[in-house]
């Protein structure tokens, strides 16, 4: 059986570019484990590579986000008129699958260990069902991804990622994750082994991730308790890793210190705002604002690098507060911004639920929007156009140069620790790509406004796809675990 594991891309500007960063879906390389092992396997990260649309094979799989569906309906459109079965799986999928099934043979409802076995099974019989929505299995039976069909060709600096634990024990309301996923980890040998005997590690020309690995967890510190019992495992192992966790973790020096030791050399947190009414409008009551600098000054002096991610346009922005963010990062000294984004009300969320129940979703939006860069609602104290000068004079500003130099300046010397000093030099571009989202000034950043990809809209037209409207209708009927909230229709508001 000939099989390709497509994850799709598409660029926040909406421009054909690829981006390859230290980050990727590691979905191909975990399916293809569950894949049988005389199936001929071709994985694709569009992030880094095309496509090839002329290729044959009898499957194929797509994992996407929300924001790239239109682009995977083509490909599988594509695909599907020259014969070629295509399954679709992923949070998306998941959630609004009746939409997907007009555009993929099957859709898969949540993790891929049970239902991917039993789908290839239906599908060499010739019984392939639409759906399949079979339980997660146990955290035990997670199997290692493929780690030796990742192709580091295609990018210097791509780390392998592991994934320690699946959901967050949290309920932020604008998170993917909330009234959907429970928090569960998997046993700590059985990451530890994965790490020592299967993950292949990227060689690349400059030994900038030599035995570097990434976890890709959404918080590694969802349980303290077993984020200590890994560390204590990992330190035998001399790697250096990066993970994404919750402000809490840092306020332990005692655990920072043994992750530390442990070889993390970088930790991403969603601060989500500097602004305590944002971050009690986003529920996010772990985000603590007092003794931040401290906090931050003793990461790096253990020897992290910590970046953290802003979002403008929430609840309880105003302006005043989005006009002081760069002095309140100045005061701050040693914060490191690496993302900035526009809060997005993902369909499948409370804070979506929340805006389409009070007329806030701008008109024409569509799914494209659902990127984390566009502005999809009016949120409560600015005027949508407001939010978008923010969020440009903001890119302009914390990607600048000047910034760059700063973050080196005050961080570099703060730690000798084995490759400290490359994770500072190395995070230079990633504090400049914030601009990335502004490389194209036809884009308005608004939802319903910017048209998606040239490529995309050409085929959707030729193809005949419509896209996707997200207009409250169809997201409330269907959310599932967010209550039974009753189907109707909901007023939308323009920019
Ligand atoms: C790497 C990464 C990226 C990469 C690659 C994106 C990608 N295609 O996954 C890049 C840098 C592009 C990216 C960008 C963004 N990301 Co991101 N990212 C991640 C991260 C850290 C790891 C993804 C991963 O590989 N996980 C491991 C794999 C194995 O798990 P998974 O992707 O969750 O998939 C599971 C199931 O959904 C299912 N599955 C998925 N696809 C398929 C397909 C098939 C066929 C089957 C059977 C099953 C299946 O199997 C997996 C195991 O259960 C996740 C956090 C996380 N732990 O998932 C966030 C995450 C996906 N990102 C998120 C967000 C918000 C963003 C950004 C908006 C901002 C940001 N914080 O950077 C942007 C823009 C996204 C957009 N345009 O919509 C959210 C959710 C976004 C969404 N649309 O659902 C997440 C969940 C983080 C969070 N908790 O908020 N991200
Ligand atoms: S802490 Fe992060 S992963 Fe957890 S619910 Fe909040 S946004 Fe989602």
């Amino acid at each position: 059986m000939r099989i390709a594991i497509i994850s799709t891309y598409t660029h926040p500007t909406r421009l054909p570019k690829k981006e390859r960063s230290v980050m990727q879906s590691a979905v191909p390389e975990l399916l293809a484990g569950l894949c049988p092992p005389d199936a001929e396997i071709e994985l694709f990260n569009e992030k880094e590579v095309d496509v090839p649309l002329d290729r044959h094979w009898d499957l194929v799989f797509f994992s996407y986000l929300h924001a790239y569906y239109e682009h995977t309906k083509v490909l599988s459109t594509l695909f599907r008129r020259r014969g070629i079965t295509t399954v679709a799986g992923g949070r998306h999928a998941g959630h609004f699958a009746d939409d997907a099934l007009q555009h993929f043979d099957a859709v898969v409802v949540g993790d891929p260990e049970a239902n991917v076995p039993a789908l290839l099974a239906d599908f060499a019989r010739g019984e392939l069902k639409p759906r399949y929505d079979l339980p997660a299995v146990a955290p035990s039976e997670i199997r290692a991804p493929r780690y030796d069909l990742i192709d580091f060709a295609h990018n210097p600096v791509r780390a392998p990622g592991i994934e320690a634990s699946r959901g967050c024990p949290f309920s932020c309301n604008f998170c993917v994750l909330t009234g959907h996923e429970k928090y569960r980890y998997r046993p700590v040998a059985d990451v530890v082994r994965e790490i020592e005997t299967k993950m292949r590690f990227n060689r690349s020309t400059f030994s900038v991730v030599d035995d570097v690995f990434t976890f890709l967890d959404n918080n590694l510190g969802g349980s303290p308790k077993y984020l200590r019992e890994l560390c204590e495992a990992l330190i035998p192992l001399n790697k250096q890793w990066g993970c994404a966790l919750t402000w809490n973790i840092l306020e332990d020096e005692d655990l920072v210190r043994l992750m530390a030791r442990a070889g993390c050399r970088y930790i991403y947190t969603g601060l989500e705002s500097l602004n305590p009414d944002s971050l009690a409008a986003m529920n996010k009551g772990q985000n603590k604002l007092s003794g931040l600098r401290e906090v931050m000054r003793r990461t790096y002096a253990h020897g992290i690098l910590l970046s953290f991610g802003l979002l403008v346009g929430t609840d309880g922005d105003t302006n005043e507060y989005l006009l002081r963010v760069p002095d309140y990062l100045d005061e701050l000294r040693y914060g490191s911004v690496t993302f900035l984004g526009i809060v997005c009300p993902y369909p499948e969320t409370p804070f979506f639920a929340q805006v389409a129940a009070e007329g806030r979703l701008l008109a024409g939006t569509t799914i494209r929007d659902y990127d984390g860069y566009t502005l999809c609602h009016r949120p409560k104290h600015l005027h949508p156009s407001e939010v978008i000068e923010h969020f440009q004079r903001l890119c302009g500003q914390i990607g600048s140069l000047t910034n760059v130099g700063k973050h080196v300046y005050n961080k570099l010397l703060l730690s000798d620790a084995p490759r400290y000093k490359t994770a500072i030099l190395v995070s230079a571009p990633e504090v400049l790509s914030i601009r990335a989202p502004l490389g194209n000034p036809a884009r308005t950043y608004l939802a319903g406004r910017d048209p998606i990809e040239d490529w995309d809209a050409r085929m959707m037209r030729e193809l005949g796809l419509a896209p996707q409207r997200i207009d409250g209708t169809q997201s409330l009927a269907s959310a599932r675990g967010l209550a039974r909230v009753k189907a109707r229709r909901v007023p939308v508001v323009a920019a």
